[in-house]
């Protein structure tokens, strides 16, 4: 089933060799060229183009290019402010080391680990080198996050000479060469079972699940492989009997979505490999936001949120007027004594609803709210891309599709007569910006 098993192989020409690119003639574990073991066979293999790429450790991954020194020793990134682990080389993950993990409870683990901190901007700069390269490729490069992108292929075969699985595996090796990491190549037929793939085989890997066997493969991985399940709700679904996605596949689409309202839909499609989401290409991720400061400062809670909302609502404004939207919620506050806090979230598909911005937005801001008095609130989205196929009604939950439809309504009305003419819960009574008077805003 995947590509690093030859047993699965079901046309032994389509294959090649990951180190040397010879092309394979007979399914066997060694290269029939350089007798590397990285040999990729899938019945697939020179039909699919939707990939995702993912570096390996990407901070340690850095750090380890230019202090070579450290190349065969535990490596944490970490430390600084937050006091937890950042990345960890894959030496210390074999000593039990993960990303989040307080730093002490990491040194217990690993205890002669070489901790160092991040470097940001050394980090950007290089996820930005190997973000030009993935463009080299195709136009159609969605970036994630600082290391990761979704990456579009289709087409490409004649520009290149060869197709999409050959130029990603060239594109790995010419990365390792000229940047001096390594990254992961997951290669699907849709963006769900592509950042699987990706993840499977890490570090140095190259997977491929074709639609041949998607049903079959996903039926024994479990829930929380579905992009959106986290924690909290693979326990609603644990609690219902559900642990694996084959479980799902047996379930009707009427009753995922009166079981799970807003998940149900996702749950129904993805569970089959079914994933209509495009690739969108990077439009230089800026962002759209607003933020306001208050006369007085506030600290609870209650006092934020109306204006939360009132800000994610101009915020949605923006996006529908310039028919863009953004799929990373970011919120913004800065404390009485000027300390600056800022939260974000991605979501699985570019929003430019108020509501979505909206409720992400709560969601962060609860964890902020602690008693510490703020003198601004901003909200904003960024990774922002055309609104084509943003809030997807395919995968979005019934629930906030009839939210999306009553926003449209509210967006006629408004454009009718006036901003205020309609308000909603939050920022009823409060005026149309939702907070006392007085306040500037930027
Ligand atoms: N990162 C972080 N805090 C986290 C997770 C990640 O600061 N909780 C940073 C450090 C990572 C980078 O983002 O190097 C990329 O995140 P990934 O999830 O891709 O993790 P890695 O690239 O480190 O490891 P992997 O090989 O699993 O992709
Ligand atoms: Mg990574």
């Amino acid at each position: 089933m995947f590509a690093s098993m030859p047993a699965a192989v079901n046309d032994p020409e389509h294959g090649f060799c990951r180190d040397c690119l010879a092309p394979q003639k007979v399914a066997r574990r060694r290269c029939e060229a350089c007798g590397s073991p990285r040999v990729v066979h899938h019945g697939e293999l020179y039909s699919l183009s939707l990939a995702h790429i993912d570096c390996d450790a990407f901070y340690a991954a850095v750090e380890k290019r230019d202090r070579p020194e450290l190349r065969d020793k535990p490596v944490i990134i970490g430390g600084g402010k937050r006091g937890v682990v950042s990345t960890a080389c894959y030496i210390a993950r074999i000593r039990g080391v993960r990303s989040a993990m307080p730093m002490f409870k990491a040194l217990e683990a690993c205890p002669d680990a070489i901790v160092i901190k991040p470097d940001m901007e050394k980090y950007v700069t290089v996820g930005r080198q190997v973000r030009a390269m993935m463009q080299a490729l195709t136009p159609l490069v969605e970036p994630i996050s600082i290391d990761e992108a979704f990456l579009d292929l289709a087409g490409t075969q004649k520009l290149h000479g060869r197709p999409p699985a050959l130029v990603l595996a060239s594109f790995a090796r010419q990365v390792e060469a000229e940047i001096g990491i390594t990254v992961s190549v997951g290669l699907s037929y849709c963006k769900f079972l592509a950042k699987v793939a990706s993840d499977f085989a890490k570090p140095r890997g190259f997977s491929v699940i074709g639609e041949a066997e998607a049903v079959s493969f996903l039926a024994g991985q479990p829930v929380t492989l579905i992009w959106g399940v986290g924690k909290a709700f693979a326990a609603t679904l644990a609690q219902d009997g559900i642990r694996t996605i084959g479980q799902l596949q047996t379930m009707e689409q009427d009753e995922l979505m009166r079981r799970y309202g807003s998940m149900g839909m996702r749950l129904y499609r993805l569970s089959r490999g079914m994933d209509d989401r495009q690739v969108h290409a990077d439009h230089d991720a800026k962002s759209v936001s607003a933020e306001t400061t208050f006369d007085t400062d506030l600290a609870t809670f209650e006092d934020l949120v109306p204006i939360l909302r009132a800000l994610s609502e101009k915020v949605s404004a923006r996006l529908k007027k310039s028919g863009i939207a953004g799929r990373t919620v970011v919120l913004k506050l800065k404390s009485a004594d000027f300390r600056i806090r800022t939260r974000n979230r991605q979501l699985p598909d570019a929003t430019r609803l108020a509501d979505r911005i909206f409720s992400t937005g709560l969601d962060l801001l609860r964890r902020e709210a602690d008693g510490t008095r703020y003198r601004l609130i901003g909200i904003g989205v960024s990774d922002l891309s055309d609104d084509g196929r943003a809030d997807p009604p395919d995968l979005v939950d019934v629930g906030s599709r009839k939210r999306a439809m009553a926003e449209g309504a509210i967006d006629a009305l408004r454009a009718k007569f006036g901003g205020k003419a309609v308000e909603t819960g939050y920022t009823f009574g409060r005026g149309s910006r939702g907070r006392p008077p007085r306040s500037d805003e930027s």
